[in-house]
């Protein structure tokens, strides 16, 4: 049995030996170099190229190395195989690091002290306390969860929005369509942290921004199929919106002449909000590995019927 890795991203170099010492009867290749593709039963990927798993005929499972899977072509697999994604403590965290980053440079201004920096002016505004300035996270899963309580445990107000009702200690949790409303009216700070599926594609748009108060931000951190572009850059040019901060676009990069290389109140990143630790995601999928060698169900797999 192979073990194929595929990643533009993570370095196998880091992955392998990982994976290698917690699995050592296993064999793993990397990603042109696979051997005879029916000897590959899982596949460890983030992207895969277009078609690559097709000759994977007796693939069992997918390991995805990314947390959401929206890219992986879920429908085509046949209904034995079991596709799970990443959740790791290190992703998580880093996840919640970049969220409480984002909230702070707008709670402390920090972003109007960008502009004004470059117009050479000192203007002095009165900085308020984290407590006046509340975060909404749309998305309580894992990395939502996580990042709901960190931005709560550093003294910001937080509420959050999900398909499912929770209940997270400190947290003002909203459920469903019908509450999304009133958990956008309420708070200064957005941040998207859904899957993206046919459900949520889109979901921040001029609809959306309209139900939030006039100065919000908004920080993309889940995918670029979450936006409309144009409905953001109107929102903020209108004074509705103070500003965003974006990690993940439509496509990855954008190209050089999308407006939001040079708007000012815009903050790009390129995709770089989280990423799987080596040290402790190997692990995660090492074991999830040994369960699908066993046939058994793996950890945090994926709903194919709803996309996440
Ligand atoms: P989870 O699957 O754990 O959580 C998803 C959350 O979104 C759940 O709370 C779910 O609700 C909610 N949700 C899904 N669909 C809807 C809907 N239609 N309406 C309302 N709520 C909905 O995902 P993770 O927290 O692990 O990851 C979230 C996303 O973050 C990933 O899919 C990925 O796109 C993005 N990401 C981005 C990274 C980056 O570097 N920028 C890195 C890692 C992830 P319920 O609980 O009720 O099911
Ligand atoms: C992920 C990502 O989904 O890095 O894990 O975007």
């Amino acid at each position: 049995m192979t073990i194929v890795f595929h990643s533009e991203l993570d370095d196998p170099g880091e992955w392998l030996p990982r994976l290698q010492a917690l699995l050592p009867d296993e064999t793993f290749r990397v990603w042109p170099d696979i051997g005879d593709p029916k000897d590959v039963e899982i596949a460890v990927i983030w992207i895969p190229p277009e078609g690559a798993l097709a000759s994977f005929t007796n693939l069992k499972a997918v390991q995805s190395l990314g947390a959401g899977v929206n890219h992986l072509p879920l429908q085509t697999f046949p209904p034995h195989v079991r596709i799970a994604r990443l959740v790791d403590s290190g992703l998580s965290g880093m996840m919640a690091d970049y969220g409480l980053f984002a909230a702070l440079r707008y709670a402390r201004n920090i972003d109007h002290h960008e502009r004004m920096q470059r117009e050479r002016t000192w203007d002095w505004v009165m900085p308020r306390l984290l407590s006046s300035c509340p975060v909404g996270v749309m998305g309580l899963g894992v990395i939502g969860g996580a990042t709901a309580k960190k931005l709560a445990l550093n003294g910001f107000p937080v509420s959050g929005w999900a398909r499912s009702r929770k209940e997270i200690e400190g947290i003002t949790c909203y459920a469903g369509e019908e509450e999304l409303p009133k958990f956008l009216s309420e708070i200064r700070v957005l941040i998207n942290l859904l899957p993206l599926t046919a459900e949520t594609e889109g979901v921040l748009s001029a609809k959306l921004f309209a139900m939030l108060p006039k100065g919000a931000f908004v920080v993309n951190m889940g995918r670029g199929g979450h936006l409309v572009d144009a409905d953001l850059i109107a929102a903020i040019d209108s004074g509705h919106l103070g500003g965003a901060t974006l990690d993940v676009f439509r496509p990855e990069p954008p190209p050089p002449e999308h407006p939001f290389w040079t708007h000012p109140r815009i903050l790009m990143t390129p995709h770089i909000a989280g990423t799987g630790d080596p040290d402790s995601a190997a692990q995660v999928v090492a074991e999830n590995i040994k369960r699908a060698k066993r046939g058994e169900p793996m950890m945090n797999e994926v709903d194919r019927a709803r996309g996440y």
